[in-house]
């Protein structure tokens, strides 16, 4: 039992005594269970890829994909160490996957989604499609899908990865099977290379669809299609002060977020943009597809400015203020879990 603010030796005794019986002092701790405004423990934090970069190459020299299952450096937030959390609900990851691996196929509950950062060659197989990973491709693999992934190519290709693992841990419903097959040899495809696109992402679903369809039957978002979208909202408008250009990318038998869990999205930044102040009460991790800037995050007296460039990463926490700017067209992807917090009445943000 913490020593709070009103404890006194005789208080503290009392605390002891009734402790074996599961018993605690509310009034020690009401103040922290119901904080005026949310105190996250997550702190502002930018990974940059000139740092991490060389470092996931050193991963790729200590273990192989097949041993490690998936060969990740996690994206852990300072301020939630040995959380494996970059927000208190989200994981973040950066995984590596060299010529002739194989990553083994597994499915599990967490929800999982890719942005492709670097290297061509390399595809993940989703519910039995393979998808050739092109850098900027957005993919998911919705929960309990089949996924594994290899690469057949000549280049080591690596991808962020974010999965809502904090979510599911603090809800206690984490199931996990792996797929029986020899790690040397992946699973063989049960679809045709685009079926999914085809079927999904032409502003048409199957009816009487034949295949069982899973939370989220489309699990690519070509960066092709994605980045044309957002130039083209751009088009003859003038960026939102807080957003610029900004899409999210959904799920099209259901218009929501693309899984369950995650919000995904997409923004054009134009050069010179500089945002209004504005804070949500879902944490966002941000990675950076092109251009540079820079974020302030935190309030007056606390406030920290990251300058990120491509390819690096960035987190800003739940409630707290920030402020993008574009020192060049910058193109952003983010993800929070602000499905979960629409879901339950509970999502707010402010302009201030
Ligand atoms: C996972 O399945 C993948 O499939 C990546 O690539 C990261 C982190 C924790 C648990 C499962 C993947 C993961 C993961």
């Amino acid at each position: 039992m913490p020593l709070g603010p009103h404890a006194s030796a005789s208080r503290q005794a009392f605390y002891e005594s009734i402790a074996p019986l599961g018993l605690a002092p509310l009034w020690e701790v009401l103040h922290a269970l119901v904080p005026p405004r949310p105190a996250t423990a997550a702190q502002a934090a930018l990974w940059r890829w000139q740092d991490v970069r060389p470092e996931v190459m050193r991963a790729g020299e200590i273990i192989g994909a097949a041993e490690a299952v998936r060969r990740v450096l996690i994206l852990e937030n300072p301020g939630l160490p040995g959380q494996s959390s970059i927000t208190g609900t989200l994981y973040a990851g950066l995984q590596l996957i060299l010529p002739g691996e194989i990553a083994p196929s597994h499915r599990h509950t967490q929800s999982a989604l890719r942005l492709v950062l670097e290297g061509l060659g390399a595809y993940t197989a989703v519910d039995g499609e393979r998808h050739p990973m092109t850098p900027g491709d957005f993919v998911i693999t919705p929960s309990w899908t089949w996924h594994d992934h290899g690469n057949p190519g000549k280049e080591p290709v690596i991808w962020l990865d974010g999965l809502d693992i904090p979510l599911l841990r603090m809800l206690d419903l984490g199931f996990a099977e792996n797929q029986a097959h020899p790690t040397d040899r992946p699973p063989e495809p049960t679809r045709p290379p685009g079926d999914a696109l085809l079927r999904y992402g032409a502003n048409m679903v199957p009816v009487a669809d034949e295949r069982a369809p899973t939370s989220a039957p489309l699990f690519v978002y070509p960066y092709a299609r994605s980045r044309a979208a957002v130039f083209a909202l751009a088009r003859g408008t003038l960026p939102h002060p807080v957003h610029g250009f900004k899409m999210q990318y959904i799920n099209p038998t259901t218009g929501g977020s693309a899984m369950p869990t995650m919000a995904t999205y997409l923004q054009l930044l134009p050069k010179d943009f500089a945002s209004a102040a504005y804070r949500c009460t879902d944490a966002a991790v941000f990675s950076v597809i092109e251009g540079r800037g820079s974020v302030e995050i935190g309030d007056e007296g606390a406030k920290r400015v990251l300058e990120f460039g491509e390819k690096d990463h960035f987190v800003v926490p739940s409630w707290q203020r920030f402020r993008l700017r574009a020192a060049a067209e910058t193109v952003l992807f983010s993800f929070s879990d602000r499905p979960v917090q629409k879901a339950l009445g509970l999502w707010r943000d402010a302009l201030e």
